[in-house]
């Protein structure tokens, strides 16, 4: 059993350590949260078939009802209210806009994320809207899925039409979320949908994810209100060298390539890491004239998703190209039920070091959070100690961030409730309100109530 216990630092005390234009939110996506798949005109998507494909989830499990948000989204909008939320991060699902991804739009889906816009907006929260997580419109991946160059541009269409219609509304925009997995996952190991295991194609999808995320960027800031904000979030895992040889030297710099440097350098250095592509034994993209002019257009927002760090020691004759494979558990360590260390210095010395990396304009935590173990006795309560203790120790490392001048904005808690967390089904559990997935009843769990306490204590300081 983990010995992760709460920390001394009082709740009114960490809530202090946050300026009054801090905004505090939980998120969740489309396809891990909507069901109602076959519902108001909406097309199939790449992970319809993917867990409609028998092995590819944990027990076949498939995102067809999930939380069922679709049909109760006025009861979840009322219980984020409950919690004190600033603001709430979802995404759009781009085959409920457009079902066959480009070409006839679906007045429908649109309206349906008009009205979770207007009841958060009622409600005093803010949306902040991702309009791509990892939910392709599969008329899209019958044409080659992001490994097309075409996709992107279909992107950037899709992306103008929704920000039109809500960009009057919309406190923020996330272009994508974690394109490296969409890319890696996706169509290089094939552990996500599309489940194509190429790494060649994984280099290529990530090209093209970037490039949709350059070109939509300033159509999505045209079409949207002055001073609306608009960036991009990706996933870090930082890295610690196990020992001070050269070769755990050498091999923590490859990894990071891969891990961090992949996506965030062309994003804000416009160039990929000088012998990348070497490094993991790959041809480089294909990159047309201006697509690194295009893909590091300036952002106002880096969304950082951040969960656990890897510990890597260097092996001397290993191919570099399995730079990732010298990971080391920690045995003194606590592992939340995904096999991830729980590290909180890690969300802090990742702030620090994208800030001076990279110095994005401002910073957002878009997710962090952890799967454990919640026993519901079919009662009103879900004790998740572990839970809370890794929010109090995430958040005050966030905040020691902050003090150190990095531009943080904004921290969202992953997630607002339990949903279908991708191939592992429903064996995982990251809400902050538990799901009973056969009645679909909700209940706070320990960690909302920890979290609304510290949103309280936040916005009785104003
Ligand atoms: O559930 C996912 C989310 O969709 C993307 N970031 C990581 C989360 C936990 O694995």
């Amino acid at each position: 059993m983990c010995a992760l216990q709460s920390q001394n630092l009082l709740t009114k005390q960490l809530a202090t350590l946050f300026p009054q234009d801090f905004i505090w939110g939980t998120a969740t996506a489309a396809y891990q949260v909507e069901g109602a798949i076959h519902e108001d005109g909406r097309g199939p998507s790449i992970w319809d078939t993917f867990s409609a494909t028998p092995g590819k989830t944990f027990q076949g499990d498939t995102g067809e009802i999930a939380d069922d948000h679709y049909h109760r989204v006025a009861d979840d909008v009322a219980l984020m209210s409950r919690l004190g939320l600033d603001a709430y991060r979802f995404s759009i699902s781009w085959s409920r806009i457009y079902p066959q991804g480009q070409g006839e739009m679906n007045e429908q889906g649109l309206a349906f994320y008009e009205r979770l816009v207007d009841t958060l907006l009622e409600h005093n929260i803010k949306p902040f809207v991702t309009l791509y997580h990892w939910d392709l419109p599969q008329a899209l991946e019958d044409k080659g899925g992001w490994t097309n160059r075409e996709t992107a541009y279909a992107f950037a269409d899709y992306a103008e039409t929704v920000a039109r219609r809500l960009g009057d509304r919309v406190a923020g925009w996330i272009t994508l979320n974690e394109p490296w997995c969409a890319a890696y996952l996706g169509y290089g190991n094939g552990v996500h949908a599309p489940g194509v295991k190429d790494r060649q194609s994984a280099i290529q999808a990530a090209h093209h994810l970037l490039l949709a995320h350059g070109l939509a960027v300033p159509r999505v800031r045209a079409a949207s209100k002055p001073g609306t904000q608009v960036g991009i979030t990706l996933n870090f895992q930082p890295l610690y060298p196990a020992d001070d040889r050269a070769e755990t030297l050498r091999d923590l710099a490859i990894a990071d390539e891969f891990s961090n440097r992949w996506f965030a350098d062309p994003l804000f250095l416009g160039r990929y890491p000088e012998h990348y592509f070497e490094h993991m034994a790959l041809h480089a993209p294909t990159v047309q004239e201006h697509d690194m002019e295009i893909i590091s257009t300036p952002i106002d927002l880096l969304g950082v998703n951040c969960y656990s760090r890897s510990v890597i020691r260097g092996l001397p004759e290993v191919p570099l190209a399995d730079a990732t494979a010298h990971v080391v558990p920690v045995p003194s360590a606590c592992y939340t039920e995904m096999a991830w260390e729980v590290y909180p210095n890690a969300i802090r010395d990742l702030l620090l070091r994208l800030h001076n990396d990279y110095h994005p304009q401002q910073l957002y935590v878009t997710e962090n959070g952890a799967a454990f173990k919640d026993e519901w006795d079919g009662g009103d309560a879900v004790h998740d100690p572990r839970r809370v203790a890794f929010y109090q120790g995430y958040i005050a490392a966030s905040a020691e961030a902050l003090q150190a001048g990095v531009p943080l904005k904004g921290y969202f808690a992953w997630s607002l409730m339990d949903n279908f967390e991708w191939a592992e089904g429903y064996s995982k559990r990251f809400g902050m309100i538990y799901v009973d997935y056969q009645s679909q009843r909700r209940i706070l769990k320990d960690s909302a109530l920890w979290y609304a306490e510290l949103l309280a204590a936040f916005h009785s300081q104003a």
